[in-house]
């Protein structure tokens, strides 16, 4: 298995140390998923040396230590920095071999030293008890990429790539990786590369043929077929194999120095002026056997270059001498003593190849990009204030307001280029257009007269496929750069996976000293259930914000602004925050602007807050508090407040509006959570709390079940009726309108039932009318379409639907 084929890239002494290295790395790599002790094999192998569980995935590992072994020399070859995604991430033991046989590792971690102590320690902390995750983790040096959940390593290289022009990302693509739909479609992603001012992806597709336990789609097709495939997606396929008997080394360097010759001569061309040069970007198609270089045949099977080598090849080695006498021939194989000196060090010859400081990809600050961030130059949100001469007295479209202010953070950080806008197709549909004015929406492929705002260097980047905006913003944030992500609500379900894998590493980055603070991954959620009134019940669901409330407290926000300046309030709070993952739900319709900027400024530091304005408790003890959070409950509430206001004038109303939905959560769950006293201040035990929510309603109750007052909550909110209809008839149809909101108050206030009968009954009928209104009418009844909060002074007229200063 020593034969080296190739193309005379290397001396045959290069390709030796090329070997060396790997095999170094197979040697650490299989010591790591079986040795507690004896790492040197200084003796010979005893079931005392071995776990007691045998864990980790040895099939995809020696095709990972190939790859980082020939991008090492190729980086130091054209002095080129690179990064590595690993998408099959469970190849874990490669990442953290090669971090250590580099130096990485020890550096990050002193006590893993490089020598036979630290190697040791390697062997025995993997996969074990208080040790290290068996996949590409976030405690792994150099990596931005989990890899577990498999589907993203693409669109996360290529975030990494954006606004990154020296940097080329190396993105190993399992096979059966490829079949999945997030990685299938995020083959487009080189299309938004724009080759003068981004770096590169080198995909690097890995066809050892097979997946846990099946052969994989790719690794199966006609090599006609496959190299017609890749071509369709714009790439110029190289082909490396290797097999038991042939190590390619030669070959493998030879296709790594073209590849990058080709992306820096695309680059150069560009970056000259001269356009798109018309070439197809380079990939890597390596084919070799899965678990190369391990047990040929184990028990009387074929295990290596089959899916039997995917995890643990010899899973008895602690009690079948057999098994152990394989790993110990497996092991020495790679001739150990070769490799490393007598106090377990690397040889240095076979380091040779190894870049030096930040140009290893174990240490490169492009993985660790906190330490890269630079602050977003925000301007003053106050500036695009809404003017609110009285609550309700003005109308306004929050997400468009909220556009104005994105369009001059785009603006004023252009020149540091570390801010895009994401979303799937909808960046005008979510009436952020104003973007636009400052920048294109990033295309790199031919144009056509008639299509408007693409620009080759645009920073607004919209593919229909959540699941790679998804991931190339979270690519972008993890290489140290800032981003929004805008996206109709119910769609926002398509990634709710890689939502929580990114929440995972959060979580586990915030307790690694040295993975430096990211900018937070900001969702903006528009379109939202209340307002899909013409595309209907499947574009109705708000159930994201369910979800995103399963992660832990320290890495999760969930903000509800009823208005335009609570949005902008909150959306300056959530561009200046790291580390979390923070999610918006607004409206794009025309919607009532309640507070000034001052008061909403004041409202979004407190989370939560009485409407004094709107209440009618003279701020002493209410007889019933109306709790609300959301655009549309919050308009429904103040609409019900105003009947009762009306009607039952001695009644002592107190209008609660919450912003930030995690002030509900008791302080000892949620950093924002409010304190028992606070919470019984606003929501005191004793009274009816009816609470209108813009979500499913069980999670008010989630969120506030230890309170003294839950027993008195009665959550309205989205039960799951919708259909294509007005808006007013879909509040009703949850049961949240004004009307059944008052009828609630009536039901639910001791002695109101019998006192406010008549009122009760109005409500009722009010629902009645309004059902055959709609059904003959086709819209809302005007009562309710120009319903408007009382104004101050003589009686006025209602606010236009549509602000008339701001373009439909
Ligand atoms: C989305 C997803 N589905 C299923 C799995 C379970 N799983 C782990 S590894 C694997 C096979 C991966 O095959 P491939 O991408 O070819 O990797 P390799 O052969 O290099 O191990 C599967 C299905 C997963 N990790 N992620
Ligand atoms: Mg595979």
């Amino acid at each position: 298995m020593t034969a080296v084929t190739g193309r005379g890239a290397l001396t045959s002494e290069q390709a030796e140390v090329l070997d060396r290295y790997w095999r170094a790395a197979n040697y650490l790599s299989v010591g790591q998923i079986y040795l507690m002790d004896n790492p040197l094999l200084t003796q010979p192998l005893a079931p005392a040396d071995i776990k007691p569980r045998l864990l980790g995935h040895w099939g995809t590992t020696p095709g990972l230590n190939f790859i980082w072994a020939h991008l090492n020399r190729a980086i130091g070859v054209h002095g080129t920095p690179m990064m590595m995604v690993v998408g099959p991430g469970h190849g874990g033991p490669a990442a953290l071999a090669n971090s250590w046989l580099e130096g990485s590792y020890s550096e990050t971690y002193p006590s893993v030293s490089r020598d036979a102590t630290g190697m040791q320690r390697l062997f025995r902390q993997f996969s074990f008890p208080g040790g290290v995750p068996s996949h590409v983790a976030p405690e792994t040096p150099g990596s931005i990429h989990e890899g577990g959940e498999l589907g993203y390593s693409l669109s996360h290289a290529h975030g990494a790539a954006f606004d990154n022009p020296s940097l080329i990302v190396a993105c190993v693509v399992g096979d059966g990786e490829a079949e999945t739909g997030p990685l299938a479609t995020s083959w487009h992603s080189h299309r938004f590369l724009n080759p003068a001012t981004d770096g590169a992806v080198l995909p690097i597709l890995h066809l050892n043929g097979y997946k846990i336990a099946n052969p994989a789609v790719l690794a199966r097709l006609p090599d006609t077929e496959l190299d017609a495939l890749l071509r369709g997606y714009g790439y110029e396929p190289t082909y490396v194999t290797g097999t038991h008997d042939s190590v390619p080394h030669d070959e493998m360097a030879a296709t790594i120095d073209a590849a990058i010759t080709q992306i820096r001569r695309i680059q150069d061309h560009a970056r000259s002026g001269a356009g798109q040069p018309g070439t197809a970007w380079p990939m890597i198609v390596m084919r070799t056997p899965k678990g190369w270089t391990g047990p040929v045949e184990v028990d009387g099977l074929p295990v290596e270059g089959t899916w039997r080598a995917h995890q643990v090849p010899l899973a008895e080695v602690r009690t079948n001498p057999e098994h152990l006498r394989q790993l110990e021939n497996w092991m020495r194989s790679y001739r150990p003593a070769e490799l490393f000196g007598a106090d377990g060090s690397p040889r240095a010859d076979l380091l040779s190849f190894v870049p030096p400081g930040d140009l290893r990809m174990g240490a490169t600050p492009h993985a660790n990009g906190g330490v890269l961030l630079r602050d977003l130059t925000l301007p003053d949100f106050r500036d695009y204030a809404a003017p609110v001469p009285a609550p309700g007295g003005h109308v306004s479209e929050p997400t468009r307001v909220l556009g104005s202010m994105l369009r001059d953070v785009m603006q004023l950080n252009a020149g540091q280029r570390n801010f895009r806008l994401f979303g799937p197709d909808e960046t005008e549909s979510n009436r952020l257009n104003a973007v636009l004015d400052v920048t294109g929406k990033t295309w790199e492929e031919a144009t056509l007269p008639v299509d408007v705002n693409l620009a080759a260097d645009g920073r607004v980047m919209e593919i229909l496929s959540e699941h790679t905006c998804q991931g190339w913003l979270e690519g972008y944030l993890l290489t140290g750069r800032h981003g929004l992500f805008s996206c109709y609500e119910a769609f926002i379900h398509i990634v709710d996976s890689m939502f929580n894998q990114h929440a995972k590493w959060l979580e586990v980055s915030r307790h690694l000293p040295w993975r430096r603070p990211v900018a937070s991954l900001n969702i903006l959620l528009t379109s939202h259930v209340w307002r899909q009134d013409h595309n209907g019940f499947s574009h109705q669901d708000p159930g994201f914000i369910d979800l995103v409330m399963n992660k832990k407290a320290e890495v999760i926000r969930v903000y509800l602004p009823p208005d335009a300046n609570t949005l902008l309030s909150v959306a300056d709070h959530c561009l200046r925050s790291r580390d979390y993952v923070n999610v918006i739900v607004a409206g794009k319709t025309p919607t009532p602007d309640w507070l000034d900027m001052q008061e909403a400024i004041l409202h979004c530091t407190r989370g939560a807050g009485i409407w004094r304005w709107a209440s009618s408790d003279g701020g002493s003890e209410p007889d019933v508090v109306l709790g609300c959070a959301g655009d549309v409950p919050t308009l429904e509430v103040l609409a019900a407040t105003d009947i009762l206001r009306r009607e039952l004038p001695d009644l002592k109303v107190r209008v609660v509006n919450v912003v930030d939905l995690m002030r509900l959560q008791p302080d000892t769950e949620h950093p924002h959570g409010l304190s028992d006293a606070e919470f019984d201040a606003l929501f005191p035990a004793g009274r009816p709390i009816i609470f209108a929510y813009h979500g499913y309603p069980w999670l008010i109750h989630r969120l506030t079940y230890r309170r003294d007052a839950h027993h008195d909550m009665h959550v309205r909110g989205y039960i799951e009726e919708g259909t294509t209809t007005t808006p007013f008839d879909m509040v009703v149809m949850n049961n949240m309108d004004r009307f059944h909101l008052v009828m609630d108050v009536i039901d639910r206030v001791p002695g109101l039932a019998v006192r406010a009968a008549d009122l009760r009954q109005q409500m009722v009928d009010s629902r009645a009318r309004h059902w055959s209104w709609v059904r003959e009418h086709g819209e809302d009844m005007p009562e309710v379409q120009n319903w408007q909060w009382p104004q101050p002074g003589p009686p006025s007229q209602a606010p236009a639907a549509r602000d008339p200063q701001r373009a439909p």
